[in-house]
């Protein structure tokens, strides 16, 4: 299969199969710093969880995903092996593959191989702020499937839709998998589906991987981990402002705390100060005092029903046709099809 550059002209090869784009780097270094001053300067201090992600950040959330207490991503993989051609059968073909936050993809070859044996050739539009995680998923996948071709997408995927840069010509399957779409306010989860359903055409696809509902006790130890991984992971992101923006934040200085709020359907985490501090941060010339026990707000980890995804799609332009589970009804994979 050969390569064919048209349209965007920023898209660079990379091998014989492999096209990349990258975003600019100030943008995500300007918006960084603006963020950082206006949450830290909100009365609930907060840094939004897109920030966890840097090369440290990224390897730790990998290390979560292994953890015993994190259900989360083994159940979802589970389901996936499980259910990957009844999801692939339940599009028409021959269909494109875009995956927003693709990471490591190591649970989307399940949905490739299984698109690849009803179909001959495939195209795999993946989107990560990472361009390391892409370039490593994109060659072993590469390496795996002969008749796959891959335009890589390294940018915040907000910033794809709103660019309108994402190329497609036949029946789209998009992947937003592993609980992300938890990660963003009930407002802001509309508005970013309501985004991809508006990129896309009637009939094209979204599978969206959700956490369920659940016992209080299960969600809290998930994240509340005792090795202390997630506090880690929390914790990187100070520890990114002091390495990125000349912070001064004593890591020690913070513990971690993730409760669940059952009303909201959100595991909701913190960092806690445990001293009265100010900390400089050179970069933003800004200096940010903190109480003792003041927090805070690092992420929100939404939990879903089936009513709630109902409502969910129908309010982005989407409709729920199917759900997969696991027997114990710990995660989802849902269908939403554009209508
Ligand atoms: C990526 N995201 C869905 C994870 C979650 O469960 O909210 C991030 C995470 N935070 C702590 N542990 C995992």
């Amino acid at each position: 299969m050969s390569v064919i550059i048209s349209g965007p002209t920023d898209l660079t090869p990379v091998g014989e199969r492999f096209l990349l784009y990258r975003s600019p780097a100030p943008e995500f270094a300007a918006s960084f710093a603006d963020d950082v001053r206006s949450g830290l300067s909100a009365p609930q201090k907060h840094l939004a969880p897109k920030y966890f992600y840097d090369d440290l950040g990224s390897a730790l959330f990998e290390a979560i995903c292994e953890l015993p207490e994190y259900y989360l991503t083994r159940t979802e993989s589970e389901i996936l092996e499980r259910y990957a051609p009844e999801m692939i059968a339940a599009v028409a073909h021959p269909l494109e593959i875009v995956e927003f936050g693709s990471g490591s993809a190591r649970k989307t070859r399940l949905l490739i191989g299984a698109a690849l044996a009803a179909q001959d050739e495939l195209l795999y539009h993946p989107i990560d702020i990472s361009s390391s995680a892409l370039h490593g998923s994109a060659n072993a996948l590469l390496g795996e499937f002969d008749r796959l071709q891959v335009t890589a997408y390294a940018s915040d995927y907000v910033e794809v839709l709103r660019s309108a840069r994402l190329r497609t010509s036949q029946r789209v399957l998009a992947l937003f998998l592993g609980s992300n779409i938890g990660n963003y306010q009930p407002s802001e989860a509309v508005a970013l589906l309501g985004a991809m359903s508006a990129s896309f055409k009637p009939g094209d696809a979204l599978l969206l991987g959700v956490d369920l509902k659940k016992d209080a006790a299960i969600l809290e130890l998930a994240y509340n981990d005792p090795t202390g991984v997630t506090a880690a992971f929390d914790k990187n992101v100070l520890a990114r402002i002091n390495r990125e923006l000349g912070g001064r934040f004593d890591l020690d200085g913070f513990s971690f705390a993730a409760r669940y709020d059952a009303t909201r359907g959100s595991v909701d985490s913190f960092l806690i100060a445990q001293r009265g501090m100010v900390v400089p941060i050179a970069a933003l010339g800004m200096h940010v005092r903190f109480a003792t026990a003041e927090t805070i707000h690092t992420e929100s980890s939404f939990k879903f029903d089936e009513a709630d995804l109902s409502r969910l799609a129908e309010r982005s332009g989407f409709r729920l046709q199917k759900l997969w589970t696991d027997d114990e009804r710990k995660f989802a994979v849902a269908l939403l099809v554009i209508v």
